[in-house]
């Protein structure tokens, strides 16, 4: 007879029993290295599948992908050469990175968000000038468009990202709009300060699978929130995030409002 007790883990306690930060187990569980089932929006994952993995990690393996420390290295070296306007520099790093094979959203979150996190702290301290924070955000802007490659294989549907009328951060926007094409989505990006009923015309306008409201400036968050009530009742998965999450967080998302 079958157990009626599940005892497929979480993905926390999945990464916890592996020894990894929950973002590795979940990139793992995307790259199908961990093999991980859907239930209500969460993965589940069996004992059975961990210890196999654990296993396999045990074996060490070539080519090795760049590591997290490599990466943090490469955040430390992209800060510098973000503030000091090396725009070369920046831009080979991250080449240097994509060719050895690091996935584009661990590029963004690991390397490009970190100097522009410490960049706005230092802005916003009088530390650094407005000039070096634009030249910095503009330079992340065109690394960022040598990244928003078309994927192979089959579309998971198609995606609009925008962030609303008041919120000017258009960057935010165009890293989800790259994160969501490495993830096979077909994206229209609406980039930043679009009215909301310019959103809600162009939904019912195209065959959206997903819209993707990215807030930045906070006092655009009962808009996003309003705008996604609107949308979902009309019939279009939403989703609403920003300044404190993650890509991780919008691709899980993006999976699971249109599961
Ligand atoms: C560059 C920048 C600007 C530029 C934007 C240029 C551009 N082309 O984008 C300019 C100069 C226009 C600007 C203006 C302002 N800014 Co500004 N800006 C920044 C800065 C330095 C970086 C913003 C950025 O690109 N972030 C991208 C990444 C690095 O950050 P992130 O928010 O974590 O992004 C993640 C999420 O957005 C997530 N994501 C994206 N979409 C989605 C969707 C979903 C569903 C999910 C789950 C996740 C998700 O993915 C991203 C990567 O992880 C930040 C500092 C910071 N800490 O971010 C301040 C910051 C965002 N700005 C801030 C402020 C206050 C302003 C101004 C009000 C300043 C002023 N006094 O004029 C104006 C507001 C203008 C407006 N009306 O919008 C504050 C926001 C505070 C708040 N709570 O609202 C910040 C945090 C700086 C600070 N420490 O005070 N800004």
């Amino acid at each position: 007879m079958e157990s009626a007790v599940d005892e497929r883990l979480d993905l926390q306690s999945a990464a916890t029993q592996l020894g990894v930060h929950y973002q590795t187990a979940y990139r793992w569980v995307r790259s199908g290295r961990l093999r991980a089932e859907m239930v209500d929006g969460r993965y589940l994952i069996s004992p059975a599948e961990i210890i196999k993995l654990d296993k396999s990690r045990r074996t060490p393996k070539t080519p090795p992908a760049p590591r997290v420390a490599r990466l943090d290295h490469a955040a430390e070296r992209m800060y510098e050469a973000l503030v000091a306007g090396n725009e070369a520099a920046a831009t080979k790093a991250a080449r240097g990175l994509t060719s050895e094979g690091a996935p584009i959203v661990d590029l963004i979150e690991q390397v490009l968000v970190p100097p522009l996190h410490q960049i706005g702290r230092q802005w916003h301290d009088g530390e650094l000038s407005i000039w070096a924070e634009h030249r910095a955000t503009a330079i992340v802007e065109r690394i960022l468009g040598e990244l928003a490659l078309n994927p192979r294989g089959r579309r998971r549907g198609t995606a609009v990202v925008a962030a609303l009328s008041g919120d000017f951060h258009t960057l935010p926007t165009t890293m989800a709009a790259v994160a969501l094409r490495s993830d096979n989505w077909q994206v229209h990006h609406l980039s930043a300060d679009l009215p909301p009923e310019q959103l809600l015309d162009f939904c019912a306008t195209y065959e959206v699978d997903l819209a993707v409201i990215t807030v930045t400036h906070s006092d655009v968050q009962p808009a996003a929130n309003a705008t996604a009530v609107k949308l979902r009742t009309a019939g279009t998965p939403t989703i609403v995030g920003g300044s404190g999450q993650t890509l991780y967080d919008l691709l899980e998302g993006a999976r699971s409002a249109t599961v």
